[in-house]
């Protein structure tokens, strides 16, 4: 498959890159490497998103190349979409006016485009990523490196979740010997660089912390009138799940980000054998066996337990 992409990158003159909405380290990381490595190629390149991405990814090397604007109706001999290739996904339209390529790593991601690499079993996008640099005999700069390590360092969280593989850790000692940057600037920029807001916002969250099903199951939710009290920019919500996930004895945590009225945005994180993407998927939501989310219309109390119905239905199994 990387093969069959990087023929058609080598044969491509202009190329755009657009990654999804609420875009995250590992799409935006890989999209920059990516843009990044196709400009070195001698490539007349563009990276547009839809969505601004939130507070501290603004800070990555070559960030400043983004815009934000729509990809049609500008030509493009090809448009590469950085972790999935709906326009829902990329908030882009009129994608069937391009050549597309999609590279992703969810199990669920739309098979849509011309050509789709998808491989659940990589950590993050961004080995990907690094595979194809390295069939393109790229070389890897200090910015494509950091990328790179930002991208997967952040989908991994720190290589510490159950994604990791020999193969996580190989790409990022590749990254390391060769690219001229420190693991310890990665992690500073990523994941030591929050605004007291944040950490306060954290605070608020984690009050509303209940363990349910014999302590297996903890339950966290962001009301929207925290909002009014604290000066938050982006809501970035992955350590407050990492705070609640880390609790001895559970196997299941819910995020409730209350978005309207009635209205909410499910964040479930899952470890063992317990499969966060087939709860998703009742939901028509999407994501990994242990990380995936959905939207649900109703009452927070309904909307607990419905979920734990199908939670209690996965620890009877297992
Ligand atoms: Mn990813």
């Amino acid at each position: 498959m990387k093969k069959q992409i990087a023929e058609v990158i080598r044969k491509a003159g202009r190329i755009v890159i657009s990654s999804h909405v609420r875009p995250d380290a590992d799409s935006i990381g890989s999209g920059l490497a990516l843009y990044l490595m196709l400009e070195q190629l001698g490539k007349e390149v563009r990276y547009y998103n839809t969505e601004k991405a939130p507070f501290p990814l603004p800070l990555m090397p070559a960030y400043n190349v983004i815009q934000y604007r729509q990809v049609y109706p500008e030509p493009f001999d090809l448009l590469i979409l950085v972790e999935g290739g709906t326009e829902d996904r990329t908030g882009q339209l009129h994608l069937e006016n391009y050549f597309t390529i999609n590279i992703d790593h969810h199990a669920t991601s739309a098979y849509d485009s011309n050509i789709n690499w998808v491989a659940p079993d990589a950590a993050a996008v961004g080995e990907l990523v690094y595979e194809l640099g390295v069939e393109l005999k790229i070389k890897f700069t200090r910015d494509i490196g950091f990328n790179l390590y930002a991208a997967i360092s952040s989908d991994t969280g720190s290589f510490k979740y159950s994604n990791t593989t020999c193969k996580s850790l190989r790409i990022a000692s590749k990254l390391i010997t060769g690219c001229h940057f420190k693991p310890e600037e990665v992690s500073n920029l990523l994941f030591y660089s929050n605004h007291l807001e944040k950490v306060q916002m954290i605070q608020k969250v984690l009050s509303t912390l209940e363990l349910r099903l014999d302590k297996r199951a903890a339950i966290i939710d962001f009301k929207r009138e925290f909002l009014k009290t604290l000066n938050l920019r982006d809501i970035e919500t992955e350590d407050v799940i990492s705070i609640a996930r880390s609790i001895l004895g559970v196997d299941v945590t819910l995020f409730f980000k209350e978005i309207g009225d009635d209205y909410y945005r499910v964040s479930i994180r899952s470890r063992g054998n317990i499969n966060s993407q087939e709860v998703a998927k009742i939901f028509n939501g999407g994501g990994h066996d242990h990380a995936a989310g959905f939207f649900y219309k109703g009452s927070l109390e309904k909307a607990k337990a419905d979920i734990l119905e199908l939670v209690k239905k996965q620890f009877e199994k297992n």
